[in-house]
């Protein structure tokens, strides 16, 4: 397809991130506090399936409000968006964002998509140059919790618009965030645009039915990422072993996932013995819920100024420009 470039990060990684990301993993699961594995490892090839069930799913409410904002609003972020940008989506995981957006710019110029799960990545890049076959399109196979700088965004002349939908900025903690926000503005540079998703703060009985969605979908999501370690390192958790958990924490003002043990074993991690025992828990994920004036003050905080904020109906979701 001679509109798509591809640029493989993942596989040129260094020897050394590689093992840093298995110390990271094991330290997670040695921790005897509480012990933790990065939600990275949610998005092998099953896991971005799953993921994108669950985003069908009903209970599970954000993506359809995201995209009722894109739709709906459409005309308003048009209004703020110069024509001719390039478009980079961080994380991009399926289309159906991405496609709304490119709609409805002014003849954006090219588009760029940076995701782990390479080959969804490719999959869903290589749909999308069939449809925008006069679009540029760049696909980069990378870990952005890893790398950092973007040569191909940094040499952009045109206007720069971000795209991170999703509200997967609340998987990081407020530190994190702030940190995530600004590497987005170290690529994106003065006077571009960064459009993101936010969940935003709402009744803790819909929340929690949205992680813990009636067709289980979530649960099957949710342990699908010992099965991700167990290829990726050559561990073997028995998945059957944990049951799902997902609650609202009030106080982190974040739904929380966990993998909660059925029994009592052990684990045998770099030659040692972990013990796990019954009831014991593995903090998979959080989403942190914003409302719109603490993400507007984090966004600042960042380096960003606030030009909009689009929300839906029922105020559940934010579009921030
Ligand atoms: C993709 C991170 C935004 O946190 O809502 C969905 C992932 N986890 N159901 C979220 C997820 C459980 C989702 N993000």
């Amino acid at each position: 397809m001679q509109n798509l470039d591809f640029i493989d990060y993942l596989n040129t990684k260094e020897r050394d991130i590689i093992t840093e990301e298995k110390e990271e993993l094991i330290n997670g699961l040695k921790n005897s506090n509480q012990k933790k594995i990065n939600p990275k490892y949610f998005y092998d090839q099953k896991g971005s399936i799953l993921f994108e069930k669950i985003t069908k799913s009903d209970d599970y409410y954000t993506t359809k409000k995201e995209m009722e904002i894109l739709d709906q609003k459409n005309k308003k972020i048009k209004k703020e968006l110069p024509a001719g940008s390039s478009i980079i989506e961080f994380g991009a995981g399926s289309n159906k964002k991405i496609k709304k957006l490119l709609e409805i710019l002014d003849s954006p110029s090219e588009y760029i998509s940076i995701d782990i799960s390479k080959d969804f990545l490719l999959e869903n890049t290589k749909k999308l140059a069939k449809e925008f076959p006069n679009l540029k399109i760049t696909a980069i196979s990378a870990d952005f919790n890893h790398k950092f700088e973007f040569q191909k965004i940094k040499s952009i002349t045109k206007p720069k618009i971000g795209f991170f939908p999703g509200s997967t900025i609340g998987n990081f903690s407020k530190t994190e965030a702030r940190k995530t926000l600004i590497k987005f503005r170290k690529n994106l540079e003065s006077n571009n645009f960064l459009v993101i998703g936010v969940d935003l703060k709402k009744d803790k009985t819909i929340l929690e039915k949205a992680y813990n969605d009636s067709e289980g979908i979530t649960a099957k999501f949710n342990k699908n990422i010992l099965k991700v370690i167990n290829t990726k390192y050559g561990l073997n958790f028995r998945v059957n072993d944990f049951e799902h958990k997902a609650f609202y924490n009030v106080k982190k003002k974040r739904i929380e996932m966990h993998l909660s043990t059925k029994k009592n074993f052990s684990q045998v991690l770099n030659k040692r013995n972990i013990k796990f025992s019954k009831g014991e828990t593995i903090h998979t994920e959080n989403s942190h819920k914003y409302t719109k004036n603490n993400f507007s003050k984090l966004a600042r905080n960042s380096g960003f100024e606030v030009v909009k904020i689009l929300t839906d109906k029922k105020n559940f979701f934010g579009v921030f420009l």
